[in-house]
């Protein structure tokens, strides 16, 4: 595989989404084909997973339901989407990948870290991402930011207890393996985190290509 793979990490409401395309156009400036993408979802399929997985419901999602969902999702966006972009060279710009599931089913609900890691070789066999950007902000003003927006989807109705476990899940892979992860304070008004994205983003590139 010749191409780039970048996912991007965080609690709820941290600016995934909204620098996710701020990225991708810094990087279609300078030449690179880039595919965005999301998790869970990416694929028609997938998106349905997702429906299943983010809806509000009476029954309540077994854990074990919930992380063979987040996988099966996965495996069909890695083979429609991740790897054939990948093949041709492009830049795989991704919301949320298996760190997610680390933080969320490992950090928030408790699964042993050894079983994700097993549907994690499972499903992905040696693909990784090279680069992971981790917005980081405090869980409530995240969640203020999420809440501002309407609706809650199925996770975001959780306690506090919840989100704090993701956010120490996330902040500990990232110091496990400071190579691949970087961490943005992304409790900054937006122009301060884009203007560090902007600055940092070239060295972030070149670290990733190794
Ligand atoms: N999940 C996912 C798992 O449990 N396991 C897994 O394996 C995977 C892959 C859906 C859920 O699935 C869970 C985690 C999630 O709960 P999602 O929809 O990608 O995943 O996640 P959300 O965090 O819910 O997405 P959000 O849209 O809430 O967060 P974003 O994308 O981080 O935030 P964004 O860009 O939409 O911004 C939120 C609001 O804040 C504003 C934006 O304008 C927007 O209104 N904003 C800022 N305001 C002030 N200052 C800034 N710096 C701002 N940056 C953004």
């Amino acid at each position: 595989m010749s191409g780039l793979f970048i996912t991007l990490e965080g609690p709820e409401g941290a600016g995934k989404s909204t620098n996710r395309e701020f990225i991708a156009g810094r990087l279609r400036e300078v030449g690179m084909e880039v595919q965005l993408t999301r998790e869970p979802g990416g694929t028609p399929l997938a998106e349905r997973i997702r429906e299943l997985l983010l809806a509000p419901s009476e029954e309540p999602m077994a854990v074990d339901t919930e992380l063979l969902l987040m996988f099966a999702a996965r495996a069909q966006h890695i083979e429609q989407v991740i790897r054939p972009a990948l093949a041709r060279g492009a830049v795989v710009l991704c919301d949320r990948f298996t760190d997610a599931t680390y933080a969320y089913q490992g950090g928030g609900r408790g699964v042993p870290l050894a079983r994700i890691a097993q549907l994690e070789a499972f499903v992905q066999g040696t693909l990784q991402p090279d680069l992971t950007l981790i917005f980081d902000l405090p869980v409530e003003v995240g969640l203020a930011r999420a809440a501002a927006r309407g609706r809650l989807d199925r996770f975001e109705q959780e306690a506090r207890g919840f989100f704090d476990a993701v956010r120490q899940a996330y902040l500990a892979r990232a110091t496990a393996n400071p190579r691949r992860y970087q961490i943005i304070d992304a409790s900054q008004p937006l122009a301060d985190v884009q203007a560090h994205l902007n600055k940092a983003l070239p060295q972030w590139l070149e670290l990733a290509r190794g």
